[in-house]
C-alpha cells in the first residue's frame, strides 16, 4: 500500500470548512487505499503565539474532530507530532540543508510575515516549511493530501528530499502532492477573492465546524454572491456562487453539472437556503461526535498514545538512517 502523511494545526479550536473539504475529507477516504499517517501538528502552532493552556486544549480538540470526522485508529495512524521527537530532529537536519534564500521565497511566510511585522515573525515560522518537509520525508510518504496553498511547501519538500539523497545517497522517497482540484480552495464567504482561512477571514466569512449549525446556517445564508441571479460555475465572474456550488457539491456528492441543473431559473435564495441545511444537517452528527471523544479524554489519549507509537517506530527508523548518513557519531 502507498503511504500518506498530513497534518493539521491545532489552533483556534475548531476546524473550518476549508480545512475539512481541502484535506481532512481526504484523508478520511484514503484511510483504506493507503498506509495512512495523520497527525496534529503542534510544533507548527508554536511558530505564532499560543497560549500553553489553549494549545493543550486544542490539540484534543483537533485530535476529537479528526476522529468525528471518520479517521479510524484501526485503520489508520492518528497522532500528536509533538509526542515523536524524530520531526524535530529531522527538522534541523534539514535547516541545514536549506538556503536562506530559498526559504525566503515562501510566499505563505512572506504574506505573514508581512502581516505581522518583523519583530513579531519568528524564526519558527520562517523554518516552518522546512519542519514540514521533515514531516514528510519521515515517513517515506508516497503522497501528501492537502489543499492548494501548500503546493509550494510540496515543491520545497521534493527539492529538499532530491538534495538529500543525492549528497548522501538514497535516502528519501520523493512525494507527491495530493490536491483535489475542486475542493482545493474554498473561499471566504464574505470575499471569495480570498482563501478561507483562520487567520485572515473575518468572523462572517468563515465557518467553524464547532460552531453552533445556527450561526453557520446564517453566514450561508448571507454569503456574498453577485448581482447576476443565475445558478452557474464560473470561478473568474461568479466566485461566490462557484464557492457555494462547491462546497454543496462535496458535502452531499452530488456533481457542480447535477445542482446547476437543479437550480436552474431558481434564485441565489433558494440554493443558499438550501446548502444551508444540508451543511447543518452534516455539522450536526459531527459535533456531537467531537464532544463524545472530548467527554472521554482516558479513550482519547490512548488512541494518541497508540498512534504516536507506531509513528514513531516508523519515524526512527528513517532518523537513524539520516543520522548515519550525515557523518553523525553513534551514542552508546
Ligand atoms: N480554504 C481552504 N481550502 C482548502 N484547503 C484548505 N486548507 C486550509 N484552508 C483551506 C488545508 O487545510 C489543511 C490544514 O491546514 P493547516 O493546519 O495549515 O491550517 P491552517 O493553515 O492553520 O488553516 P488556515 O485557515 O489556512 O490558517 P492560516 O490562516 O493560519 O494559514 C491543509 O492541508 C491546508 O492546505
Amino acid at each position: 500500500r502507498p503511504r500518506v502523511l498530513s497534518g493539521i494545526q491545532p489552533t483556534s479550536g475548531s476546524f473550518h470548512l476549508g480545512n475539512y473539504l481541502g484535506a481532512v475529507r481526504q484523508w478520511v477516504a484514503q484511510q483504506d487505499t493507503h498506509d495512512a499517517f495523520y497527525m496534529v501538528v503542534d510544533l507548527h502552532a508554536l511558530t505564532v503565539v499560543q497560549d500553553p493552556e489553549a494549545l493543550r486544549a486544542d490539540s484534543r480538540v483537533a485530535a476529537a474532530q479528526l476522529l468525528a470526522a471518520g479517521l479510524d485508529p484501526e485503520r489508520c495512524t492518528v497522532f500528536i507530532q509533538s509526542h515523536v521527537p524524530e520531526h524535530a530532529q529531522l527538522g534541523w537536519v534539514l535547516n541545514c540543508l536549506t538556503g536562506f534564500g530559498e526559504a525566503s521565497r515562501m510566499t505563505q511566510f512572506k504574506d505573514k510575515s508581512v502581516k505581522q511585522g518583523t519583530d513579531r515573525t519568528t524564526v519558527g515560522l520562517f523554518t516552518y516549511p522546512v519542519l514540514m518537509a521533515a514531516d514528510i520525508l519521515l515517513y517515506q510518504s508516497d503522497a501528501v493530501p492537502v489543499g492548494g496553498d501548500q503546493r509550494q511547501h510540496l515543491e520545497l519538500t521534493r527539492v529538499l528530499a532530491e538534495r538529500f539523497n543525492g549528497r548522501y545517497g538514497e535516502t528519501f522517497k520523493v512525494p507527491d502532492a495530493f490536491i483535489v482540484p475542486e475542493t482545493a480552495r474554498i473561499t471566504d464567504l464574505q470575499d471569495p477573492a480570498l482563501k478561507m482561512s483562520k487567520s485572515s477571514s473575518t468572523p462572517k466569512g468563515i465557518v467553524n465546524l464547532l460552531d453552533e449549525p445556527k450561526v453557520s446556517a446564517k453566514k450561508i445564508k448571507s454569503a456574498v454572491t453577485d448581482t447576476d441571479t443565475v445558478i452557474r460555475y464560473d470561478e473568474e465572474n461568479k466566485p461566490g456562487v462557484s464557492n457555494l456550488l462547491t462546497i454543496y457539491a462535496a458535502l452531499t456528492g452530488a456533481t457542480v453539472a447535477d445542482l446547476e441543473q437543479r437550480y436552474e431559473g431558481k434564485g441565489y435564495g433558494a440554493l443558499k437556503t438550501d446548502l444551508a441545511e444540508v451543511y447543518t444537517e452534516w455539522a450536526t452528527p459531527f459535533r456531537d461526535r467531537t464532544r463524545e471523544y472530548l467527554d472521554d479524554p482516558e479513550t482519547l489519549d490512548s488512541i494518541l498514545a497508540k498512534g504516536a507509537e507506531k509513528a514513531r517506530a516508523v519515524a526512527a527508523e528513517t532518523l537513524a538512517r539520516v543520522y548515519e548518513r550525515v557523518g553523525f557519531l553513534p551514542a552508546k
